[in-house]
């Protein structure tokens, strides 16, 4: 039986004796959410990166809980047999009833036990349940939301799951239903109505009312206080706004995950949440330190690959100052703020040309759009690259088996025998098919709404079309990438690696993995402060821009002017030189650790035990937060920073007069000075109370 015990949630410190005053063996944690195995955004992110340390505290009793999905199964999930027996009987005997729920183990790094629910399978109870939901809470779903009766069929199965799971354990276990996202929310409803002892936790990673509006033109951070009702059924996503402000209001625990979101949620969905869980990644750490920079050397070789084949005819620019810059994510244009990005594009195009700049710059947009696979034209690009290449070596091949047997036989060999007419006649055809009458495509696929694509229209605006001119160029890549791409075959993470700048100007982005992904890879980043990230960033450290943390005031700027600081970030990193570089990635890359969820997790404990405590209240206490407490975290300003911003452009690293003397930076002792500075990541408190603007 767990020991009744009291936990400050503000203090973080004494949760390293969590597992050992607690009995977590009569515990048992389910995390429920439509992204378990099943990757449609940043949840997946969230549950897949956070399942090892989950796993590491709970052992056999955690079970993540989500959709059964047959293509992602056959590839993330081996199916077992389940060794709780309780969770054995549960799904035995809703399979008896018409159900079909599988067990197995998500294939990912810490293993954990997933439990699927085929909601196609029960499909048939639908007008059942959504008159049940109707009956018990007056929420009406329509008949056409595919997604929200998915909602609907998850939610009921979830709670019937819990329900007889609870039903069959011997001895009574405190379980956790921890449910995330609004489309999770049924499960958590029906757990309160049907009064299950079940210690409930919702978090949000967006709101749904959020996402919308922001998506049209509202100034939404300065104007939370609308008629959420009326915006709601404008939308015609009034259902789906009940069943998450429903889902908020019944949990014991509502958490969400940033403080920018944690306002919102408050105006939005009426409840301020109890706490922020601040989204982590799994950072590896290298034993050689060098390691990280190799890597971006090697997968930056293979974007200049693809580059040297998508350019080809037109590669009058040099691969060596060419940097490259990408924008990926959720194709939502104007709430990922590929709108102002583009327009700052057009700016740093004719800034770089102004100044008659070396340096080149390719911009990727990494956004999944509709599409009928890659255009005629990129595959050719690459066809003749590998032409070019091939024909290379096979001229390689008879140069070097000449002088070879003239080696052998004890002459030096005539050079002008060496090459016969047929070799040049194969070069000579070998360089003619890389002659080209079109500007290098800016969209590597065939659309299907071409003419309507928002980035497509706003890059025929701007005339951004990869002309010899453009110092800017631009590749629109409208699917998420794969390394068994024809065209450019590299996963994301050696992408991102292979990359300079990750530019990720949000308008509306609850938490944003994106530039925190680019941080454990020691690849700087633009966000803004109105990015979970962003906001979680400029909190946590004293000088962002030196550790190549960029962010963009997206919030008491027009837009206008946010694009004129967007433009302004753009060009002092194209002004880098690559010493400069080279130190700031360094830099980057000691910030992983505030990103780890070795840290970060334990925000999620924090709010697992004010659950407990609220659901059992004889069982266990929890200590409400100490106001005094709430100091967060912060990272020093590099030692190497010199302290006057005269001296310093944009914080960045220190200038080196030339290219050349770049690879003889003495990184160790830069790092070094550094680590004498930073203190260990312990997250000494909550994150803080967003600021209002004074
Ligand atoms: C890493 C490698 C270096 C390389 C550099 C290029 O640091 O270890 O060998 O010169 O990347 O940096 P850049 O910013 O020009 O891609
Ligand atoms: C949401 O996914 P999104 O890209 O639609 O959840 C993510 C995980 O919490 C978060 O990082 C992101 O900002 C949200 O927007």
């Amino acid at each position: 039986m767990p020991l009744a015990r009291s936990v400050s949630v503000t203090s973080l410190t004494g949760l390293e004796d969590w597992e050992d005053e607690i009995n977590l063996e009569n515990a048992v944690l389910f995390e429920v959410a439509w992204e378990v195995a099943n990757k449609v955004g940043g949840i997946y992110t969230v549950l897949q990166t956070k399942a090892k340390i989950t796993s590491d505290e709970w052992g056999e009793n955690y079970f993540l809980l989500g959709p059964y999905l047959e293509q992602n199964v056959r590839t993330q999930v081996e199916l077992i047999d389940p060794p709780h027996p309780a969770v054995r009987r549960t799904i035995d005997s809703m399979n008896t009833k018409g159900c079909k729920v599988y067990f197995g183990r998500w294939l990912i790094e810490g293993g954990p036990y997933v439990v699927l629910l085929d909601v196609g399978a029960t499909a048939w109870s639908l007008d059942r349940w959504k008159t049940e939901l109707w009956d018990s809470c007056t929420i009406g779903v329509p008949w056409y939301d595919r997604e929200a009766n998915d909602a609907v069929l998850f939610g009921f199965l979830t709670a019937w799951f819990l329900g007889e799971f609870v039903a069959q354990c011997e001895e009574k276990p405190f379980v956790i239903g921890h449910f995330h996202e609004w489309l999770a929310g049924v499960g958590l409803i029906l757990c309160r109505i049907r009064k299950l002892p079940v210690a409930t936790i919702f978090t949000t990673h967006a709101t749904l009312l959020g996402r919308y509006l922001c998506a049209g033109s509202v100034d939404f951070y300065n104007n939370l206080n609308f008629n959420v009702d009326k915006e709601a059924g404008d939308r015609q996503i009034y259902h789906r706004y009940c069943m998450e402000r429903a889902a908020v209001h019944c949990t014991h625990v509502f958490t969400t995950v940033s403080q920018i979101t944690a306002v919102e949620a408050e105006h939005l969905l009426k409840r301020k949440p109890d706490l922020v869980t601040p989204n982590g990644l799994n950072v590896k750490k290298f034993s050689a330190m060098h390691e990280f920079q190799n890597l971006h050397a090697q997968s930056k070789a293979h974007i200049q690959e693809f580059v040297r084949g998508h350019f080809y005819g037109h590669l009058d620019f040099n691969l060596d100052k060419t940097l490259f810059f990408f924008i990926a994510g959720r194709y939502e244009f104007s709430n990922k703020g590929a709108d102002i990005f583009l327009e700052a594009l057009a700016r740093l195009n004719y800034l770089l040309r102004v100044n008659g700049s070396q340096v080149t710059v390719v911009t990727f947009f990494i956004m999944p759009a509709r599409t009928n696979n890659f255009n005629v034209e990129s595959l050719k690009g690459q066809a003749v690259r590998k032409q070019l290449w091939d024909t290379a070596n096979a001229v390689k091949e008879k140069f070097g088996k000449k002088l070879y047997e003239s080696l052998l036989v004890g002459n030096l060999p005539d050079m002008n025998k060496m090459l016969d007419k047929e070799d040049f006649t194969m070069m000579k055809r070998a360089i003619f098919a890389t002659q080209r009458h079109s500007f290098p495509p800016v969209c590597t696929h065939n659309m299907l709404d071409d003419s309507t694509d928002p980035v497509l229209n706003t890059i025929r605006r701007l005339g951004l079309f990869n002309s010899s001119a453009d110092r800017v160029k631009v590749i629109f890549h409208p699917e998420f990438l794969s390394s068994t791409s024809p065209l450019l075959p590299v996963d994301y993470e050696e992408f991102v690696r292979g990359c300079h700048l990750g530019v990720f100007p949000s308008y509306y982005e609850p938490w944003g993995y994106t530039p925190a992904e680019c941080t454990v890879m020691g690849i700087p980043s633009i966000s803004t402060n109105l990015s979970g990230f962003g906001c979680f960033m400029e909190e946590h450290i004293a000088d962002p821009s030196a550790y190549g943390i960029y962010i963009l005031d997206r919030r008491f700027r027009a837009l206008d002017d946010s694009c004129t600081q967007l433009t302004s970030f753009l060009y002092s990193f194209c002004q880098q030189s690559r010493r400069q570089r080279i130190i700031q990635r360094n830099r980057t890359e000691r910030l992983s650790d505030l990103l780890d969820w070795k840290y970060l997790g334990r925000y999620y404990m924090s709010a697992r035990h004010m659950a407990l405590a609220k659901a059992f209240p004889d069982n266990f206490t929890y200590e409400p937060p100490e106001e005094t407490a709430a100091q967060g975290f912060r990272y020093p300003r590099p030692a190497s920073v010199p302290p006057s911003p005269s001296i310093s452009r944009h914080s960045s690293p220190h200038h080196s007069e030339t290219e050349e003397d770049d690879e003889r930076y003495d990184e160790e002792e830069e790092a070094e000075k550094d680590r004498r500075n930073i203190k260990p990541p312990a997250m000494t408190g909550p994150v803080p109370e967003w600021r209002r603007p004074p």
